[in-house]
């Protein structure tokens, strides 16, 4: 990309995830203090980086150079890129370690919610002649007793075959590639999108130097997110990945697991097709 307008930016990112993050009213927290809770955390927590300051003999610069790069976080409004990234995976270990249905994993920093409802059997808003090998994704949602969840909500979002996710990098049109499909009375769905390319996090802010400091790489393997919920069901945050795929093995954030890598197979009519099915635990 030649426009500067249009060119990505960590910071510009980092401010639309920040910004979504704190306007999302589901996401923010409802209860109040636990004292003994707040204490036992805080407390580990510091006693963690204490341990590791003696063991390694952490010098002034070094932190220095935490302190400082600690603010450059906030400045690019990396916190959510960061603990999305490097602490959600163990979060959701925990979350969803007593789930009986289908595998969840991380949200990550990307979603948006309301994205455009569409039917059952529908194309993922997309512009014209969208880049990317087209997908035929179907499948079913039910509960854990195979009880079929008709009118189950996929809300699906990806980036695209840039890698690059609507309202979080400029020049996409508002919805691309983001929708809100509504299953049939039997739970069933058939989304066309397309495969989304592997995911680099942004390598020009505090994460990616971070990332360059430590000689770590930056990249995600190519995924779909979803969130499937349905009525008296406990939803399910998930994202679903190609079998073969690069950095499948190594994912920066932490989120594959193996029932989450898919298999698509050419469609007759070109592309690929895939089929995948949900499975929703009764709400707790
Ligand atoms: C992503 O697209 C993502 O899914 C996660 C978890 C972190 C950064 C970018
Ligand atoms: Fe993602």
């Amino acid at each position: 990309m030649s426009d500067t307008a249009l060119t990505p930016t960590a910071a510009a990112s980092g401010a639309s995830a920040t910004e979504r993050f704190l306007t999302d009213k589901t996401s923010l927290p409802t209860e109040g203090t636990d004292t003994a809770r707040v204490n036992t955390l805080a407390t580990e927590v510091l006693t963690a980086v204490h341990d590791v300051i003696r063991r390694h003999r952490v010098t002034y610069d070094e932190y220095n150079a935490l302190k400082a790069w600690l603010i450059a976080v906030g400045q690019d409004g990396e916190w959510p890129l960061f603990l999305d990234v490097w602490i959600e995976h163990v979060v959701e270990e925990v979350a969803g370690a007593a789930r009986e249905g289908s595998k969840g994993t991380i949200e990550g920093p990307y979603y948006v919610p309301g994205a455009p409802a569409l039917p059952s059997t529908a194309v993922l808003p997309m512009r014209e002649n969208e880049p990317g090998t087209p997908l035929l994704f179907q499948g079913q949602v039910t509960g854990v007793s195979g009880e079929p969840l008709g009118g189950a909500l996929l809300e699906m979002w990806q980036a695209d075959d840039d890698g690059l996710y609507a309202q979080f990098a400029p020049g996409l049109p508002e919805w691309n590639l983001r929708g809100s499909v509504v299953a049939d009375a039997e739970g069933r769905f058939a989304v066309t999108t397309v495969e989304p390319a592997p995911y680099q996090i942004p390598t020009d802010g505090s994460c990616g130097r971070l990332i360059a400091a430590a000689g770590w790489h930056a990249w995600r393997p190519a995924h779909l997110h979803l969130k499937v919920s349905a009525p008296g069901y406990e939803p399910l945050t998930t994202q679903l990945y190609f079998r073969g795929g690069e950095h499948i093995q190594d994912d920066v954030a932490s989120a594959v697991k193996p029932e989450l890598v898919l298999d698509p197979r050419p469609a007759s009519g070109g592309g690929n097709e895939v089929v995948y099915d949900f499975v929703l635990d009764p709400a707790s």
